[in-house]
């Protein structure tokens, strides 16, 4: 089941066993959700990240959650927008695909994602919905009995908005 919910992720996590990061390379905390996230779990989630060495953009390690009511957190790298032709749009969907993939070998049946990129990565929202729903609707298509939820927590309308159109 796909589902939309227009709020905080942070505050999501008591509905869901992972929440997605939408972190940079270093993995070491930042602004956006990134920060809201790691203020959320408390000093040992940065603690843990430091012994993962970064992450690459459309790659997705994972965590405990400590402080968060979730049992994991995945952190994935989402590209920096730079106009469109450096591989944008294919790198987006790897970070979706590759989330996938680590939260069903790690047996998590219930997930929720951010916008990934499309705050301080600037991505264009329109397209990162299209790519984000078409992306998770692909991979459910091929792996029907994953997951029991996935679902978006948009932090404001018009993103929610975007995604709305994009699962229409
Ligand atoms: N819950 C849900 N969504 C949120 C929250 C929240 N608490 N806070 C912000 N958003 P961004 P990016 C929305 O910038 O574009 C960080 O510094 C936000 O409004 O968090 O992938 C990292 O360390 C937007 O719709 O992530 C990286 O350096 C969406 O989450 C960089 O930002 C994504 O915005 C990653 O940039």
């Amino acid at each position: 089941m796909l589902k939309l919910v227009l709020g905080d992720l942070t505050k999501e996590a008591a509905n869901v066993e992972a929440i997605v990061n939408a972190a940079n390379p270093t993995l070491l905390g930042g602004g956006g959700v990134d920060g809201a996230i790691h203020r959320a779990a408390g000093p040992e989630l940065k603690a843990e990240c430091q012994k993962l060495h970064g992450c690459a953009v459309g790659e997705a390690k994972l965590t405990k959650a400590y402080a968060l009511p979730c049992n994991y957190v995945i952190h994935t790298v989402g590209p920096r927008f730079q106009g469109g032709h450096k591989r944008e749009a294919e790198l987006l969907a790897a970070c979706y695909t590759n989330t996938l993939i680590l939260a069903q070998q790690t047996g998590i049946k219930r997930l929720a994602f951010p916008s990934i990129a499309t705050g301080v990565y600037r991505f264009p929202v329109e397209l990162a919905a299209k790519i984000a729903v078409t992306t998770v609707k692909n991979y459910l298509a091929q792996e029907p009995t994953a997951f029991e939820m996935i679902e978006w927590v948009l932090f404001d309308e018009d993103t929610y908005r975007a995604y709305e159109k994009a699962l229409k």
